[in-house]
């Protein structure tokens, strides 16, 4: 517990909802750094819409960057301090020290990634009569310490207040991954629905579905050197290909391979046996579709990485890069978990690939492709054993109750 209390002659202030702490509608605030990319407001958006539909919390995001959040949910207005989306209040938290419109403190205080809280927002929980369950939650990874280190508390230094870890992982005794209760079923929904298929293809490629024995491949990646090679591959193969491409960073290298000046949303390409689109970059919740429709996914970062599994078909992870190479341990701690139990030349060959797309040698489709009934199975598989470490949001949820007893 804390060494010391904070000096402080400022009056307590009165939770939201004080009496009733246990009930369904908690107050929970979000507080989002987002340092590049998608992945950061992309899990506290998941996260915020699933305490808000599933579990009825009162929901506040706080994010730095309306223009990143805005890409993935079209909704939102950047130019706008406050807004309510789905039932969702959205502010823009637009400097360090601001900690939204009004001071006020939530049952339940996340902090995404180890940002740190403003400092009056702190300070007032410290006064607050209840004080809010305050939650790290840190960045999703594989490997074996991550449950050791889940929901261990950390007290402040100054005030009483006691923040818990709270780790997302692919094993028991972590957090799980998020994982809404009516995926599965809308994924069924969709894949069986001819209609609603061929619906997908004519919005994002102006074209009807592909003929059947063509591979439809989904591509989400950064920068890789290893794309030239692949497409080259996939041009000069016997399979015919459709590549979809969200508009992007590797939309640059698909510019180059094709020669045209750009790839952006609208544009298609062909050479050989491959047939590339560039999509727009649709909204979060159109994203799974797209994971849906192809029997192949490449994906990145950490929240298509986690929707890839649940869409139960074979996927090519591309992992953040870190500094000092730190990334490949926990690149090499999902294969471990995910690949477990598969017959060994189909993990080897799933093993090479991965490898190949993260910067360890060139990438050999033809090997790959040979395996994709087996990858098709073990995707299926593996969905069942990721789903008994429970979703997030209901893990975390289930332990703010204990929090709040
Ligand atoms: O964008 P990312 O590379 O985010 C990364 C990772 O989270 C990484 O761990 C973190 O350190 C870094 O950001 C800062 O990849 P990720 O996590 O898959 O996030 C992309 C989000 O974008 C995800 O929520 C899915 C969504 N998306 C759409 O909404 N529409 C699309 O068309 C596509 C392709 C993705």
């Amino acid at each position: 517990m804390p060494a010391a209390s904070p000096p402080s002659s400022q009056p307590a202030l009165a939770p939201h909802h004080s009496a009733k702490h246990a009930s369904a509608s908690l107050a929970c605030d979000i507080f989002c750094v987002v340092i590049d990319n998608f992945g950061d407001i992309g899990v506290c958006w998941r996260l915020a819409r699933q305490l808000s539909t599933e579990h009825g919390w009162q929901v506040r995001v706080l994010v730095d960057d309306l223009h990143a959040f805005q890409a993935l949910c079209p909704a939102l207005v950047p130019s706008v301090a406050r807004q309510t989306i789905d039932g969702i209040v959205i502010e823009h938290w637009h400097e360090p020290t601001h900690a939204g419109a009004v001071l006020k403190i939530a049952d339940v205080v996340l902090e995404a990634f180890g940002c740190d809280l403003p400092p009056v927002y702190l300070a007032a929980m410290a006064r607050r009569i209840r004080q809010p369950v305050w939650l790290n939650l840190e960045y999703l990874s594989a490997e074996d310490w991550v449950a050791e280190f889940h929901l261990r508390p950390s007290p402040h230094p100054r005030y009483p207040l006691v923040k818990t870890f709270f780790f997302p992982g692919l094993s028991a005794g972590t957090g799980g991954v998020l994982k809404e209760h009516d995926l599965d079923a809308r994924r069924h929904a969709f894949s069986t629905s001819v209609a609603a298929r061929a619906a997908w293809w004519l919005k994002a490629t102006g074209e009807p579905p592909p003929a059947p024995e063509a591979t439809v491949i989904s591509l989400f990646a950064y920068e890789n050197p290893a794309i030239g090679s692949l497409l080259e591959q996939w041009r000069d193969g016997h399979e015919a290909i459709i590549l979809l491409v969200p508009e992007g960073r590797i939309s640059g290298a698909l510019a180059d391979f094709f020669g045209l000046a750009s790839f952006a949303a609208g544009t298609q390409a062909r050479q050989g046996n491959l047939h590339a689109h560039a999509l727009v970059f649709s909204s979060q919740q159109d994203y799974d579709a797209l994971l849906w429709i192809s029997d192949v996914n490449f994906v990145r970062g950490e929240d298509s990485f986690a929707r890839a599994q649940w869409a139960q078909k074979p996927f090519i992870w591309h992992i953040y890069p870190q500094a000092d190479a730190a990334h490949l341990p926990k690149l090499d701690a999902a294969l471990t978990r995910y690949a477990a139990h598969m017959e060994p030349a189909a993990h080897a060959a799933l093993v090479a690939f991965w490898h190949a797309w993260n910067g360890a040698g060139t990438p050999d489709w033809a090997h790959f492709r040979h395996h994709l009934p087996a990858f098709h199975t073990q995707a299926g598989r593996w969905a069942e054993t990721l789903a008994e470490v429970g979703d997030l949001a209901g893990n975390l949820a289930d332990f703010i109750k204990t929090q709040l007893k």
